[in-house]
């Protein structure tokens, strides 16, 4: 979905890019997921400015693969499967330490990947939260099952301080603007077996190749 900077931020076509993410083959399109992405940004944004720490490492992954579909070899870069099988037969990838290849789109979609994990597990317990469960909890629960693993101790650090910034559930679902809170937690059950399955394809396909550790 196409969405033009004035309109109104919504968070269902946001989740219905994720969606398109995946081919009739199960492949995972990189400029479907580069958009989800770029539309999580757009919504993390509107929540206030102590995010931008977060936005701004999540833009430059974005504009890395961005930049990997727009150069000469942007055809590789179609989908996942396509850009793991293109720059591991061309050693394009650090495998064991940082090296030449700070860059490559293998590594970069990782970092990606793993948010995406981060974002499922929030958003199901969104869905299925109590009205006055506190978001931060649930962002704060969700980071540390997954994301914060990978993250040094200032990084979980300074994200848990800026969850605590989180607005309350009543809000929030607002910001989303989806409808009633009955409408989102539809919404967000149509969403999440979607975003889990393409989580979940990215997973097999990077554990088959041994990539999850990719430094
Ligand atoms: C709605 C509230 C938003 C909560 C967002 C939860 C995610 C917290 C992640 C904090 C990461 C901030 C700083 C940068 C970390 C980077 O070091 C790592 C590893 O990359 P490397 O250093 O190896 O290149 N980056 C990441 O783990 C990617 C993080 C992307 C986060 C995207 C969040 C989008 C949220 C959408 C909200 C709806």
């Amino acid at each position: 979905a196409v969405m033009a900077e004035d309109q109104k931020f919504c968070l269902r076509e946001v989740l219905d890019t994720f969606k398109s993410c995946l081919s009739e083959d199960k492949e995972v399109l990189i400029d479907q997921y580069v958009a989800g992405w770029r539309g999580l940004v757009r919504f993390m944004n509107s929540l206030g400015t102590i995010f931008s720490f977060i936005s701004k490492d999540a833009v430059s992954k974005i504009q890395i693969m961005v930049n990997h579909r727009n150069g000469e070899n942007g055809v590789q870069y179609i989908t996942v499967q396509s850009m793991v099988k293109y720059e591991l037969d061309n050693g394009l990838v650090d495998i064991t330490k940082r090296g030449s290849y700070p860059e490559s789109g293998c590594r970069t979609l990782l970092r990606l990947h793993r948010a995406l994990r981060w974002l499922e597990l929030f958003l199901e317990r969104l869905r299925t939260s109590a009205e006055d469960s506190k978001t931060s909890v649930m962002c704060s629960e969700a980071y540390n099952e997954s994301l914060a693993k990978y993250h040094p101790w200032l990084i979980r650090k300074a994200s848990n301080m800026a969850f605590c910034a989180l607005p309350g559930r009543p809000t929030f679902f607002e910001v989303m603007n989806v409808g009633t809170p009955e409408q989102v937690v539809a919404m967000l059950g149509d969403a999440l077996p979607l975003i889990s399955e393409v989580y979940q394809v990215t997973e097999e396909l990077y554990s088959k190749h041994d990539l999850l550790d990719l430094p």
